[in-house]
């Protein structure tokens, strides 16, 4: 079959697929997301969305010990989520395969922090795999299933955003098929009691050092010598930065980066009369070589955000021309949220009531910049209950301390929050935002919205239920495009003496069809005073001379603005574009 042009994350659903995966389930999370929704395109695969990553990881675990290959994804934060599980699942070890593949993002694109998978890894004593193309993407995922089973460990494909998203031919092969391991009680392996544990401790460091005999002969290391002037040990995408900045380098490129073949390095950079390290993040590699004492060039390579061929040509003396040369005095386009969001409304009340808004992660955390400037923090999934409930313990007196989270979010890692707020007696507020999707990381299905992977029709929880049963003393549904509506309750909700929720319910505008005729300015009744322009809608601008105007072709009709206007100057027109035909 001819190559195919694939991106990584495609490669590496491909790879699970030809390595006879039987079930592949994670959560969404950029730069990781497509693998799955890849993956559920595959026959004889059975994918589904879990409501956060360590459920995803014991579903994958629960697999493994039935007998069958498992992948379970995330990115990187997403590991922290599923450390728990992953650190022990490395002392019982697996039964089929189990592969996690964790998506890490250098220089944050989509991402609240940095973090470098491989050092997780290593502390939860996990093998690593690093491809650096979409190619090797398809075959190290092959070869970790492998690996997993040969060494009785789950292993970690680590991919970076650059490797996730960038495209290149793939040799692709055919599926193997794997027949499942009949299952066979083993309480020493699987029960881990600290008697058992133990011993499963010293066996993981067994496993541990076969594994790295395995580093020596890896395929997936391999050393490209060239000029022995110079010497760079590197993985991942560097390594194609390495190979475009310097070709004349010789290169230890390592593809299986944990644990590493001390006896490789070590052979590598005796040959060699200088030696580098080029890694994004880390420090990983080079503490690696420091430990050996093994003498580096001091490059001056950055520790935070991406590399390139440039910044490596830079580090070297060679000159590097950038790819895409950038264009001067472009305007700044600050993120907003799309016309029609829903959210909107939510952060214009609690904007009008001066609330102090511990936030969350979705796409309502834009409400955080000019102009609603109506959120305070953000963290991480599922802080803003835990934060707003310590907030309150902390005094916080300025306005009304009011959580907000999504959908996916508050079934991610909020409703455990909730829960304590309840047992703890709080009367806060908690305001979850219903759009019946996950929007942010592309409308996946979650268990609020009741569509399942690959589109079709799942059950979807009762939130009002479920907030009642997780201890709330009011809930309350409104609709966030009501803005009169959704501040008389918020105002009600946050003066009371009891713990309520929220539940802000109007579908993502991006998913909804219902559009409705957009709004246009009466030039002559706009007094410009900018309330309109306020509420951050990307139709909504004003022209020169400071008069309000509406782009036609983004409005979707929702009618916010038409509320906050007081002089009755946006009304409704007809279709943007008619283009007439048959009645
Ligand atoms: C631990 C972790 N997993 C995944 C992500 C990626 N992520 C950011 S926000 C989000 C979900 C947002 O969905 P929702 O809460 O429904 O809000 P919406 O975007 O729909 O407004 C996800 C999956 C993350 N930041 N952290």
């Amino acid at each position: 079959m001819a190559p195919i042009l694939m991106s990584g994350n495609e490669a590496i659903a491909r790879g699970a697929w030809e390595a006879g995966v039987a079930v592949g389930v994670g959560y969404p999370g950029t730069p990781s997301t497509e693998v799955l929704e890849n993956l559920v395109g595959y026959e004889s695969v059975l994918c589904e969305w879990a409501p956060n990553e360590k459920v995803a990881a014991e579903v994958a675990g629960g697999v493994s010990f039935g007998g069958r290959r498992a992948l379970v994804t995330m990115k990187h934060v997403g590991l922290n989520v599923a450390a728990d599980p992953l650190f022990t699942q490395a002392y019982t070890g697996v039964t089929g395969g189990l592969v996690y593949l964790v998506a890490d993002d250098p220089g944050m694109h989509s991402s609240q922090n940095e973090q470098d998978t491989r050092n997780l890894a290593a502390a939860a004593h996990v093998p690593v795999f690093e491809p650096s193309d979409s190619q090797e993407a398809l075959e190290f995922m092959r070869e970790a299933f492998t690996v997993s089973e040969r060494f009785d460990v789950p292993v970690i494909v680590r991919m970076t955003t650059r490797v996730s998203h960038a495209k290149s031919l793939v040799d692709v092969g055919e599926r193997s098929e794997v027949p499942p391991v009949p299952y066979a009680k083993n309480t020493q392996k699987y029960v881990m009691m600290p008697g058992m544990a133990r011993l499963r401790r010293v066996d993981l460091d067994a496993r541990l050092a076969t594994l790295t005999e395995y580093a020596r002969e890896c395929p997936a290391n391999r050393v490209e010598m060239r000029d022995p002037s110079l010497g760079i040990v590197t993985s991942g995408i560097s390594y194609q930065y390495v190979r475009e900045a310097l070709p004349e380098a010789s290169i230890l490129k390592l593809g299986f980066t944990h644990p590493l073949s001390d006896d490789l390095i070590l052979d590598f950079t005796s040959r060699v009369e200088r030696v580098a390290v080029a890694e994004e993040l880390g420090p990983y590699l080079s503490l690696r070589l420091q430990v050996l004492g093994v003498e580096q060039v001091e490059t001056g390579l950055p520790a935070i955000g991406e590399l390139s061929p440039v910044t490596i040509g830079r580090a070297f003396g060679s000159v590097v021309p950038p790819v895409r040369a950038t264009i001067p005095d472009l305007p700044p386009r600050p993120p907003l949220l799309c016309p029609g969001c829903p959210h909107r409304g939510v952060f214009h009340a609690l904007g009008k009531m001066h609330a102090v808004v511990t936030g969350d992660i979705g796409c309502y955390t834009l409400a955080a910049l000019a102009p609603l400037k109506a959120m305070d923090s953000c963290v991480c999934m599922g802080a803003s209950i835990g934060m707003s409930h310590g907030a309150a313990l902390a005094g916080v007196d300025s306005g009304p301390v009011v959580a907000v989270i999504g959908d996916s979010t508050f079934a991610h890692s909020g409703m455990t929050g909730l829960l304590h707020m309840a047992y703890s007696r709080s009367a806060g507020t908690v305001v979850v935002l219903d759009n019946r999707t996950t929007a942010m990381t592309g409308h996946q299905g979650n268990p609020v919205s009741g569509v399942a992977i690959g589109g079709g029709a799942a059950p979807a929880v009762d939130l009002e239920a479920l907030a009642r049963a997780l201890g709330a003393g009011a809930v309350r549904t409104v609709d966030p495009h009501d803005l009169a509506a959704t501040l008389e309750v918020l105002k009600e909700e946050a003066a009371a003496d009891h713990l309520s929720v929220v539940i802000a319910k109007a579908p993502c505008a991006l998913i909804t069809r219902d559009h409705k005729d957009p709004y246009a300015v009466d030039e002559e009744a706009c007094t410009k005073c900018g309330a309109c322009v306020r509420l951050g809608c990307p139709a909504i601008s004003r022209d020169e001379n400071g008069r309000a105007v509406i782009d036609t072709s983004l409005c979707v009709g929702c009618a916010q603005c038409v509320q906050v206007c007081r002089f009755d100057a946006i009304v409704q027109v007809g279709p943007s574009c008619d283009f007439g035909g048959a009645s």
